[in-house]
């Protein structure tokens, strides 16, 4: 319910200068201005950065007054803030959806267009902030943009990498990585906060010591001390005045220089101190899902984690708050495990730092934070090696030993005898070498534990949570995720946008669910005609894009069947390749054949480190050098792999998708995101029974869904019979005729053996069950093929899918979260009117 303060908050502050006009006039000047005394150019000199610059600064000033604002209407005893901690936030670039955000978009391209300089090319110019591998970064983003929107007081903790996720080119087929240097021309919409830095401690030994009122107490002697300086990013809601905060840490040396090293000569080991302790924040670790045991990547975690909560205490305290009340006034978010140190680290930090007593800290503990699962990856589930552990955080270790000591007698007491169940239970992971679990970490010291769709929260509790489940079953629920309507269809996809609200109004942006009026117009042939004519148009867009950045032309008026995501062996890239080399065969065969031409587009970067991510990589680029360039083809079949894949690149690719590949080992893939964005878009799914697929398909019908492949259950039976791939390999000779082309060398001239590991690994282990499914996949696509020729169907079929996408929305999504995790409502928020200085 909106307050008469609100209501009257709601007139902004409209004063027509240069820092807040919106008319068209306005904007010119400040742009003009701005690239004057800002970036120090004229229009004689100027680069399409410097107009770039200009812009964010302009759009920037002309949010200040709701930034301000929603800080001030925030920090108030009685309001309970959102803390989101991640290790990743993949943003995007922010100009555009920041003009959406205030409403501002149409004015901005005017008076950019009457600068002589066109709107979309200063958007392209930005370089968007790589901080995230890819979904669990990518939904974090959402969610804040969600947040905002719901005018929930909400701050986003994480890193403020140098280095972002590396930029991929391709050579010669293969991956290559590119450092990110996005910080590289500036960063227009940080300030950085020096005034509200915070130490954090790390290494060294503890010391048991009796304080003044007779209390055993621990204090820790660090081996040595970082700072983190803390840089703001303002996150918009949708045209509202809240204006939400990103919160990156920057780790920085305490003393840039060490003066006794300096002064006894020792000039580098000085300056190589404050190098040492900058390294934290450097870089982000490439890695998806498998999780890398560094010791540097520990110190991330502990850095950003123990910034952010010594940041939460002093706002608790600010407003006068009490720490035994810190979960009235604060919901901290576990985005997964890489931040779950934390539990340990506010137990430190009452305890230790605050004096409060060990029962009553772990309560507000248990009340504060809550903890999102986001892969049932075994090899992805965190785990410290204790040793690594001890050094790094020897109090953190002792915290966590009594933690696990007081826990496993809760245990012991509900099920007495069961030894079993507390040595699976159990914080450490006992063993030749010992490990603490960062899982149980979180689970045990969470009120709520959620995964991040209905079929994941139910494995979760059936498998890698199970005994968390039997031991306390009322911490559980689902929270299926969503992506930004915002950004997803009316940033990216403009024309479909414009369509939309034309035919249902506007209430859908903020309102996902009045989709659903569209469906009156599935079978308008009127509207039907207008929908594809928009799909044609960002095919051609996409068309033109490729052929700059590869030279390859492709056939806009081709089915545009698209995979981009991160490359791994469980989401299954080279299942697709087995089918479009399926086709291919049958195209050799038979040159005549009638087929629905197509185009294969994949994207997506490969962990580094991961061979098998890379070879996949190397094949699909190796299977489109031969596909592409057979005449017997006749450009019927073309495969493009579009290099660098990342979030603005998606925002041209899902609004020029008809065919969405969902395609991952049932019971793998946890939900997807990049499912929901697509289908939104009027692309149709094939897809496997794995993630959000099965509520994509609930919602959109079973009739305007591509469904194959074994269900979780039927993987599960398989597996425990003993799954053989040899058996379909001799059983089916289209796959075989594949699988021994790629073993001899078809697709890799010259280098017979280069798909061998990959040809091995799926005749012996085929850990992903690819050959089990082939066969069920290539009659689905088969089905596809046939679909599309009948366009008028076809059609009718996207606009359903569209129209019933509203469940995915990040709006709910943070509702629910609100409402069973949180506790946080939305709270009105004035413009903080600019106010002189020295008045
Ligand atoms: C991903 C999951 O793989 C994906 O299915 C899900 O949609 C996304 O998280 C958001 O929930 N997981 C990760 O990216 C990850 O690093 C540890 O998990």
């Amino acid at each position: 319910k909106k307050t008469a303060a609100a209501a009257a908050a709601a007139e902004p502050v409209q004063i027509e200068d240069d820092r807040t006009g919106l008319s068209v006039e306005t904007l010119k000047r400040a742009f003009a201005d701005n690239l004057f005394y800002i970036q120090g150019k004229n229009a004689d000199i100027a680069t399409l950065n410097d107009y770039y610059m200009a812009l964010a600064y302009t759009v920037r000033d002309r949010l200040l007054h709701r930034w301000l604002g929603t800080i001030k209407a925030q920090l108030k005893p009685k309001v309970k803030v959102v803390y989101y901690l991640s290790a990743e936030f993949l943003m995007g670039p922010h100009l555009g959806n920041n003009l959406i955000n205030l409403g501002i978009y149409d004015q901005v391209r005017q008076a950019i267009q009457e600068s002589g300089l066109n709107l979309d090319e200063l958007i392209a110019q930005e370089e968007e902030p790589g901080l995230g591998n890819g979904g669990l970064g990518r939904l974090a983003a959402c969610y804040l943009d969600s947040l905002a929107a719901l005018e929930i007081p909400a701050i986003g903790y994480g890193l403020r990498y140098e280095f972002g996720i590396f930029d991929q080119e391709i050579r010669d087929g293969w991956q290559v990585e590119i450092t990110d240097k996005w910080l590289r021309y500036g960063n227009p919409w940080e300030i950085a906060r020096p005034e509200a830095t915070v130490e954090v401690k790390l290494g060294g030994h503890t010391e048991a010591f009796v304080d003044g009122a007779g209390r055993y107490r621990v204090r820790w002697i660090p081996g040595r001390t970082i700072v983190g300086v803390p840089y703001d990013t303002p996150v918009l809601g949708f045209k509202n005045n809240t204006a939400n905060t990103l919160r990156l840490w920057k780790a920085e040396a305490p003393e840039s220089f060490d003066f006794q090293a300096f002064n006894l000569g020792d000039y580098y080991g000085a300056v190589n101190a404050k190098m040492y302790s900058e390294n934290i924040s450097k870089v982000l670790y490439p890695n998806d899902e498998p999780m890398q045991g560094r010791e540097l990547r520990l110190e991330q975690q502990f850095f950003f984690v123990s910034c952010s909560l010594q940041d939460i205490i002093r706002r608790h305290l600010y407003v006068g708050g009490k720490l035994e009340n810190l979960d009235k006034n604060a919901a901290i978010q576990l985005n997964d495990t890489h931040p779950s140190i934390g539990i340990a680290e506010l137990m430190r930090l009452l305890v230790d730092e605050h004096n409060v007593d060990w029962d009553t800290a772990w309560q507000i503990t248990q009340d504060t934070f809550a903890y999102t699962n986001h892969t049932l990856l075994p090899e992805a589930l965190e785990r410290w090696p204790l040793s690594l552990f001890g050094s790094l955080l020897p109090r953190h270790l002792e915290i966590i030993f009594e933690i696990n000591r007081r826990f496993l007698q809760e245990v012991s007491a509900k099920f007495p005898g069961d030894t079993g169940r507390l040595a699976r239970l159990s914080l450490i992971q006992e063993g030749p070498e010992k490990f603490v679990r960062m899982a149980h970490l979180a689970s045990a010291g969470s009120h709520a534990i959620n995964g991040v769709a209905a079929l994941h929260s139910e494995l979760l509790k059936r498998d890698v949570l199970r005994d968390f489940y039997e031991l306390s079953p009322e911490k559980f629920s689902n929270k299926t995720n969503g992506v930004t309507p915002r950004r997803w269809i009316m940033l990216s996809n403009p024309e479909l946008a414009f369509l939309i609200s034309e035919s249902i109004g506007d209430g859908w942006i903020k309102n996902l669910g009045e989709l659903r009026e569209l469906e009156r117009f599935a079978n308008d042939k009127e509207f039907q005609s207008r929908w594809r004519q928009i799909k044609l148009n960002n095919k051609t867009n996409l068309t033109e894009y490729i052929r700059k950045r590869t030279g390859l032309v492709v056939d806009p008026h081709s089915l545009f069947d698209i995979q981009v995501k991160r490359i791994h062996e469980y989401k299954r890239q080279h299942l697709n390749v087995l089918y479009i080399i399926t086709l291919y065969n049958r195209l050799k065969q038979n040159p005549e054949l009638e087929i629905t031409p197509r185009t294969f587009i994949f994207g997506g970067k490969a962990a580094p480190g991961y061979f098998m991510a890379k070879l996949i990589i190397k094949l699909i680029n190796s299977v489109a050098a031969v596909v592409n360039s057979d005449p017997d083809v006749r450009g019927r079949l073309k495969v493009v792999f579009l290099p660098d894949y990342n979030v603005t690149f998606g925002q041209r690719v899902y609004p020029a998708a008809e065919l969405s590949e969902q395609i991952s080992t049932a019971g793998k893939e946890a939900s997807g995101t990049g499912n929901m964005k697509f289908s939104m878009n009027g692309a149709l799914t094939i897809g496997t029974l794995d993630g959000a697929n099965v509520e994509i398909r609930e919602e959109a019908g079973e009739e305007n869904f591509f469904l194959f492949g074994l269900t979780t259950e039927e993987v599960y039976a398989l597996k425990a019979r003993g799954y053989n791939p040899w058996d379909y390999y001799n059983g089916n000779p289209a796959l075989r005729q594949v699988i021994d082309q790629l073993a001899s060398g078809v697709f890799s001239p010259g280098e017979a053996h280069l798909f061998e590991p990959l040809v091995d690994h799926l005749i012996h282990r085929d850990e992903y069950l690819l050959l089990a499914d082939y066969q069920s996949y290539v009659e689905c696509q088969d089905r596809v093929g046939e679909a599309y020729r009948d366009q008028e169907h076809w059609t009718r079929m996207s606009i359903l899918n569209s129209a019933r996408m509203g469940k995915f929305s990040s709006d709910r999504a943070i509702r629910e979260y609100c409402e069973d995790i949180w506790g946080a409502v939305a709270v009105d928020v004035a413009l903080e009117e600019y106010v002189q200085a020295t008045a």
